[in-house]
C-alpha cells in the first residue's frame, strides 16, 4: 500500500513541480497556480516582474519556492530524500542540515498536521507563512521521539511552506512526512488536520458537537448507519506491532472503530470492527451487542485511528471509551 502511495504522491509532485519551480524569488501563488509571467490564466494576473527576495531571511532565497513540493489539501503522506547543504534553519534546529520544502495553500481558515514519525534521522519541523515570512512553529522532539509534529489549529488562508530538516549535519536522507489540512474544527480530533495522540490504557471522550467527516470501509458496518459522528486519533509504531482497540467497556454509543495508514484517503482502511462485543460499564449495562473490539498487527510509522458512531443507533452522540493496547 505504502509503495503505491508513494507513487502517488510523485505523481502529484510531477504535476505540480513545474508551477513551482517556475516561481521565482519570493511569489506565491494565492491558487495554487504558477504565478510566471506567461500567457496562462492563472494568478488572477501574472506579476511582473518576479518579486525580488529582500526579506530579511536571506537564505530563504529563491531556493524557497522553486524546490517546494505542492501539497493539494486535505492532504497525504509523503517521502523525499533531503541532501547538500542547508539553506534554512528554523528557530528549534535545522542550521547543520538539508531541508526539503512543502507548499500547502488553505482556501479558508483550517487546521494543519504535521508529523516525521516513522523517519529514521532526526528531523526538525517548522513552519512559515510565505516564503520569506516568519515562522509560525517550530518542533524538534515530539511524543517522546526524535522526531516532528507541528499541528496548528485555525491557519488563516493563506500560503504557508512546511520545512523537513535534520537537527545536526548527520540527518540527513529519506524521509517520511504527514502533512493534513482540513477546514477549522471547533474540537481537537475533528478530523485529520487535528488528529490527537491516543496512548495505551483507557481514552474517554464524548462525541456530541463533533461532526460526520469520514465513513468505515463498506462491509464493515450497516451502510444505513455508517454515516455517524466521528473523531480521529493517531499513534505510532517503532517496529511492527499488534494492537487492539476496544470500545466494549464504559461506552454509550454505538461504535465502529477502523484504522487508516493514511489518514485521508479511505482506501487506505486496513482493519474496521463493529458489533463484536456487549458494551459494560455503567453507560449500556445491559445494551445491545453494538460496540467494538479490533486486533490487528500494523507496520512501523504514523498510524491514524477512527471512532465512528452508527448514525441511526437510538443514542446518537455521548460519552465513550476507547481502551488501546499495543501502543507505546
Ligand atoms: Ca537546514
Ligand atoms: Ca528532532
Ligand atoms: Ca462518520
Amino acid at each position: 500500500m505504502l509503495r503505491r502511495l508513494n507513487r502517488r504522491g510523485w505523481f502529484s509532485y510531477i504535476a505540480f513541480a513545474g508551477l513551482a519551480a517556475a516561481v521565482a524569488g519570493c511569489s506565491v501563488s494565492h491558487m495554487g497556480l504558477n504565478d510566471r509571467v506567461d500567457a496562462a490564466l492563472d494568478v488572477p494576473a501574472d506579476n511582473r516582474p518576479p518579486i525580488a527576495d529582500t526579506g530579511p531571511d536571506l537564505a530563504c532565497g529563491t531556493a524557497c519556492d522553486s524546490t517546494a513540493m505542492f501539497v493539494t489539501t486535505p492532504g497525504g503522506r509523503f517521502t523525499g530524500t533531503t541532501s547538500g547543504p542547508s539553506a534554512n534553519q528554523g528557530t528549534c534546529g535545522g542550521a547543520d542540515a538539508p531541508e526539503a520544502v512543502f507548499k500547502v495553500v488553505l482556501n479558508e481558515k483550517s487546521d494543519l498536521f504535521v508529523t516525521t514519525h516513522g523517519t529514521s534521522f532526526d528531523t526538525v519541523l517548522y513552519l512559515r507563512s510565505s516564503c520569506c515570512g516568519p515562522e509560525i512553529a517550530c518542533n524538534d522532539d515530539a511524543d517522546g521521539r526524535k522526531t516532528s509534529v507541528l499541528s496548528q489549529r485555525g491557519l488563516a488562508a493563506g500560503t504557508y511552506y512546511i520545512y523537513v530538516d535534520g537537527a545536526s549535519s548527520a540527518d540527513a536522507g529519506s524521509f517520511t512526512v504527514d502533512i493534513y489540512a482540513t477546514p477549522a474544527a471547533g474540537n481537537p480530533g475533528e478530523a485529520c488536520g487535528a488528529p490527537r495522540l491516543i496512548a495505551a490504557g483507557a481514552t474517554a471522550g464524548n462525541t456530541c458537537g463533533f461532526q460526520d467527516d469520514y465513513s468505515p470501509p463498506s462491509g464493515c458496518s450497516n451502510p444505513a448507519g455508517a454515516n455517524g459522528l466521528d473523531q480521529v486519533y493517531y499513534f505510532v509504531l517503532d517496529q511492527k506491532t499488534s494492537v487492539t482497540f476496544s470500545t466494549c467497556d464504559n461506552t454509550c454509543i454505538d461504535t465502529v472503530l477502523y484504522v487508516r495508514d493514511v489518514c485521508s484517503l479511505a482506501d487506505a482502511q486496513s482493519v474496521c470492527d463493529d458489533d463484536s462485543c456487549r458494551a459494560t460499564g455503567s453507560c449500556q449495562p445491559e445494551g445491545n451487542m453494538v460496540q467494538s473490539n479490533l486486533t490487528t498487527t500494523l507496520t512501523a510509522g504514523v498510524h491514524y485511528l477512527f471512532l465512528d458512531t452508527f448514525a441511526a443507533a437510538q443514542v446518537p452522540c455521548g460519552d465513550f471509551t476507547i481502551t488501546a493496547a499495543g501502543i507505546p
